[in-house]
């Protein structure tokens, strides 16, 4: 029978046929891995093959895991070379965001942006808590209108306090499957709720602490909502370490390179110091905004965004 995975610890996993039964799956033996080297080589979203496992009650084996659309995957914790995916076959990712309290920092929503990009995943930016901006809103909403204009993103404001600022996104996730990811404490928990009032009890219930002092993995858990939309609710990620994108492919996945690039003079051109490099001039010039080249200056050389 063929299911699909909604939540996925690394040893174990649950999976829902589409009549709605749910099943405790397991891997055994080999299992075609479409990823190598991943903290849970079946993700939330996958679509598998069960067989039902005759010595466990309701418990079933993963066979097979059906090719995967699209996925979000960054590095499990900065000293290991694991990664993980997030979550797979999403319509979309939303990334939960907030000014202060936490801060989100340019750099983290440009290298989750990257990975979506370079994973065919249509990315939604959410910042959340305007209500805390006071008179600042517009200036925020134009610096990040700026910054982000040819990003290919889709950028929405609100506040998971207020139902009303929410509609918009209310209505662009109808029916889809979508992740919503960000870093702890922006409100990922508190606007899921704020969507769909009937989880209350169920999301929270994931929790932050399973990750903390350990290098064990965060889990991701789906939720379907009565009118059939599947939300992925996701513990904080700390950081969003780049995967398996060679420097060469990077700037490919910065959209508002890609106009120029074709006009450097060299072909294998790192827009960083050749001459005659149409980045960097149109850096030069603003039509790119320089805090995206900063972000770009800073995945190629491999740094990380711990503060
Ligand atoms: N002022 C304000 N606080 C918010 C907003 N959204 C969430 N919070 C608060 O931020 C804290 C963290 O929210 P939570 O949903 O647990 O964040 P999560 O870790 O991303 O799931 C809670 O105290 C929420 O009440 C918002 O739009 N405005
Ligand atoms: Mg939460
Ligand atoms: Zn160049």
């Amino acid at each position: 029978m063929e299911a699909t995975i909604t939540k996925s610890t690394g040893s174990w996993y649950l999976a829902r046929t589409d009549d709605g039964v749910v099943w405790q799956a397991r891997t055994r033996g080999k299992l075609r891995l479409q990823v190598s080297d991943t903290s849970n080589p079946v993700a939330v979203g996958d679509r598998v093959l069960l067989m039902e496992d005759v010595n466990y009650e309701n418990t079933a084996i993963i066979k097979e895991i059906f090719p995967r659309e699209n996925y979000v995957i960054r590095k499990a914790n900065k000293l290991s070379s694991k990664r993980q995916i997030l979550a797979t076959n999403l319509d979309a990712a939303v990334l939960v965001a907030s000014m202060f309290a936490p801060r989100t920092s340019l750099g983290f929503i440009d290298r989750f942006l990257l990975g979506c990009q370079a994973y065919h995943v249509p990315a939604i930016l959410f910042m959340n808590k305007v209500d805390m901006l006071g008179d600042n809103i517009d200036q925020v909403q134009s610096e990040i209108g700026r910054i982000y204009k040819n990003a290919q993103v889709e950028i929405m404001y609100g506040s998971a306090l207020d139902s009303n600022s929410i509609q918009e996104l209310l209505n662009r996730i109808h029916i889809k499957r979508i992740l919503l990811a960000g870093h702890s404490g922006v409100g990922k928990s508190t606007l899921l709720n704020a969507l769909y009032p009937e989880f209350d009890a169920k999301v929270g219930s994931i929790s932050e602490t399973h990750s903390k002092g350990k290098h064990t993995t965060t889990f991701a858990e789906m939720f379907t909502t009565e009118d059939g939309t599947q939300l992925i609710d996701t513990p904080g990620i700390r950081d969003f370490g780049v995967v398996d994108i060679e420097a060469i492919e990077i700037p490919q996945y910065f959209p508002e390179f890609r106009k120029f690039m074709n006009k450097c003079k060299f072909s294998n051109c790192t827009h960083t110091h050749e001459p005659n490099c149409a980045v960097l001039e149109n850096v030069s010039n603003g039509n790119i905004p320089e805090e995206r080249y900063y972000s770009y200056q800073s995945i190629l050389n491999n740094e990380d965004i711990y503060k």
